[in-house]
């Protein structure tokens, strides 16, 4: 039985086994989380990214999680909203899907996400909300090693929108 959580907060401060990035393609230290989580783990998390180079869109990639108390971070690199037409809830889905696989590969218990997408890149956040809690509960209903997810929201409306959307469905 796997459970999930929403905490108000952030990221780099919780104590799971991996946290998620919301990178960008190059899988250079950015703005927003990725800054966050990048200054939190040290300059070694900015080289190991580099040695991988590249992380298409809708695609994961795992590293250490150096000074965070996350032994991992996954690298997972969200669409730019241009709209909605250009293929970006399916892009959008595929970040969680493969973010999860990843970690259950490294057997990873317990890992955080952010809202992935819904800063810098633009997506409205009460349809990639919808997205992140269906493709979880999806993969939780047919894994068993990944046991807690966190829904890590960065401001009260992104908690409270995270709850809106569990509680409903
Ligand atoms: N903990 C949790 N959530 C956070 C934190 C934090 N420390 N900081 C920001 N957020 P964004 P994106 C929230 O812009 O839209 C970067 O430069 C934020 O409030 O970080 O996927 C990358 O390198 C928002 O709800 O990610 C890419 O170039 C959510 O995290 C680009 O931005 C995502 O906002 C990715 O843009």
């Amino acid at each position: 039985m796997s459970v999930i959580e929403v905490v108000r907060g952030d990221i780099t401060r919780l104590d799971v086994d991996a946290v998620v990035n919301a990178a960008n393609e190059a899988l250079a230290p950015g703005g927003g989380v990725c800054g966050a989580i990048h200054r939190a783990a040290g300059p070694e998390l900015a080289r190991e990214c580099a040695a991988i180079g590249h992380c298409p869109t809708g695609e994961a990639r795992i590293t250490k999680g150096y000074r965070l108390p996350a032994r991992f971070v996954i690298h997972t690199v969200g669409p730019v909203w241009r709209g909605g037409d250009a293929g970006e809830p399916l892009l959008l889905a595929n970040c969680y899907r493969n973010g999860l696989a990843l970690a259950a590969a490294h057997g990873v218990r317990s890992i955080a996400f952010p809202a992935i997408s819904t800063g810098i890149y633009g997506y409205p956040a009460g349809p990639a909300t919808e997205i992140a809690v269906a493709e979880t509960r999806a993969f939780l209903a047919g894994n068993d090693l990944v046991s807690r997810v966190v829904f890590a929201c960065f401001d009260d409306a992104t908690a409270a929108l995270y709850r809106q959307v569990l509680g409903r469905n």
